[in-house]
């Protein structure tokens, strides 16, 4: 096939061999058409009963939707055809035929559920709007990588069988690790700590996590693609400039690089860059905000956690991505740094988009004996993590971090209503496979 041509690039007057899937075929009597689809879009290839060879024409109009055909021809101008182009056949080939019982329609005309959907996903994946979804996926992870390498960031992989949970007790995937007892990595919390204290300084990681959430919800995966950040010398200010600043770079390269994307997705009218920084709300203040809208049957008292319901209206107040500074120390896990003038408050942030959270992050206790200190309140075994804490004895500088949800950026940014519509291979309480 090294010769193929891509539908997008057949050009009038060309001899070409396009290859891809039988995405339609219009049989109009005297004359018939059999719509091409490959990666870059459809081209239509004509027959002409009368004129052309018989063999050719029954092959290429008996072929059941969504086989694989190659096609050599011509390429002219056609006003009519969908593309304003179309290819007179010299030769076709069947080169893998389809099943004439499709378990889904990939031309979109038969609606099909999630779970069918993610049970075909390669049918499904044949649909221009799924594709547009990982299209543009592929370009916030160029975008975002891009942006952090600009904040002088290092890429980094830590790994994701570990010995220890950072991200509270209940959520870890225990697995048998040669006998012993391991988790696969909820975060990549503490490794990335321990190199934000070498010389690397800055870093960021894009990778998967594992959580044994029980609840099967919208916004909810049992693994989920973390974008992590975590830097040397910074504050948690600062590393709310760098989560601002990525969120931006992922809105922005979309709007400039995926417009056919975005309209595939109906959503080229209504998709914005946020042109306003986000603003940074405390917890005590957020607190009060969302007991004026009165929402909330019970009112929030300061030390509360924020419910789905009390997220839900602070966010149609504000209106766009903002920050929420400031947390309780007591809700916010042992790594996060308090502040030094006031222990009862944390230097924890979250960035929050009306929907749902996107971000959490902060300042990381870096003095080794405090640290000892947090692990024994929240009633942690310092000793479990020695390899973590016993780097605080060497020269460790402030820093701070964060975790961004990836898939939760794109569900947001496209305003997909389920978080499994931005992974390609879902894993939740019911899927497993594929
Ligand atoms: P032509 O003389 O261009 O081949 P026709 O009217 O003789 O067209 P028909 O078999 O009657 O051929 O065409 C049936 C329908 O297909 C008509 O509505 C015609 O406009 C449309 N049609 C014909 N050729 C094309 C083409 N190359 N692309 C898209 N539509 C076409
Ligand atoms: P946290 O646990 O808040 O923080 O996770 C960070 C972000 O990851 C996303 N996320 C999820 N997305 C989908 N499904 C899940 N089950 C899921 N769990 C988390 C969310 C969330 O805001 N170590 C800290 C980060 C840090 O301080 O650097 C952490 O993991 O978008």
């Amino acid at each position: 096939m090294q010769d193929r041509t891509y539908t997008a690039d057949a050009e009038p007057g060309d001899d070409v061999t396009v290859a891809g899937w039988v995405h339609e075929i219009r049989d109009l009597g005297g004359i018939a058409f059999l719509i091409l689809r490959d990666t870059t879009g459809k081209i239509q290839i004509k027959f002409e009963k009368d004129e052309m060879d018989d063999e050719l024409v029954e092959t290429g109009l008996d072929v059941s939707r969504e086989s694989v055909v190659e096609v050599s021809g011509a390429v002219e101008e056609e006003p009519r055809a969908p593309t304003g182009v179309e290819v007179t056949p010299e030769s076709l080939e069947v080169v893998a035929p389809a099943d004439p019982e499709l378990p889904l329609d990939p031309s979109g005309k038969v609606d099909a559920d999630l779970s069918t959907r993610l049970d075909n996903r390669t049918l499904d994946l044949r649909k221009d709007e799924v594709q547009a979804i990982f299209e543009i996926r592929s370009e916030i992870l160029r975008a975002v990588r891009e942006q952090f390498r600009e904040f002088r960031c290092t890429e980094i992989n830590t790994p994701k069988i570990v010995a220890t949970g950072t991200e509270g007790g209940t959520e870890l995937f225990p697995i048998t690790y040669f006998g012993e007892e391991a988790f696969m990595n909820q975060s990549p919390q503490l490794f990335k700590q321990l190199i934000a204290g070498s010389n690397v300084e800055r870093v960021f990681e894009i990778g998967p996590i594992f959580r044994a959430e029980e609840h099967n919800t919208p916004r909810h995966l049992n693994e989920a693609t973390s974008i992590d950040f975590e830097g040397a010398f910074c504050d948690h200010t600062d590393a709310m400039d760098v989560v601002e600043g990525v969120v931006r770079a992922a809105y922005e390269a979309v709007a400039e690089n995926c417009r056919e994307e975005l309209e595939a997705l109906d959503l080229e009218a209504e998709f914005d860059v946020p042109d306003e920084a986000f603003p940074r709300i405390s917890y005590e203040d957020a607190i009060e905000r969302i007991n004026a809208t009165g929402e909330l049957d019970e009112q929030l008292v300061w030390g509360d956690d924020l419910s789905t319901e009390a997220e839900k209206a602070l966010g149609d107040d504000v209106g766009g991505h903002y920050f929420i500074t400031d947390w309780p120390s007591e809700i916010k896990p042992f790594y996060i740094k308090d502040h030094d003038d006031d222990p009862e408050l944390s230097t924890g942030f979250d960035l929050m988009h009306p929907r749902m959270e996107l971000v959490s992050g902060g300042q990381r206790e870096h003095r080794h004996e405090k640290l000892i200190e947090g692990f024994e309140q929240q009633g942690l075994d310092p000793d479990q993590f020695e390899y973590y804490t016993k780097m605080f004895k060497y020269g460790m500088p402030p820093h701070a971090g964060f975790g961004l949800g990836g898939e939760r950026l794109i569900m947001t940014l496209l305003d997909l209503d389920n978080i499994r519509e931005a992974v390609l291979f879902p894993r939740d309480r019911q899927r497993l496979s594929p």
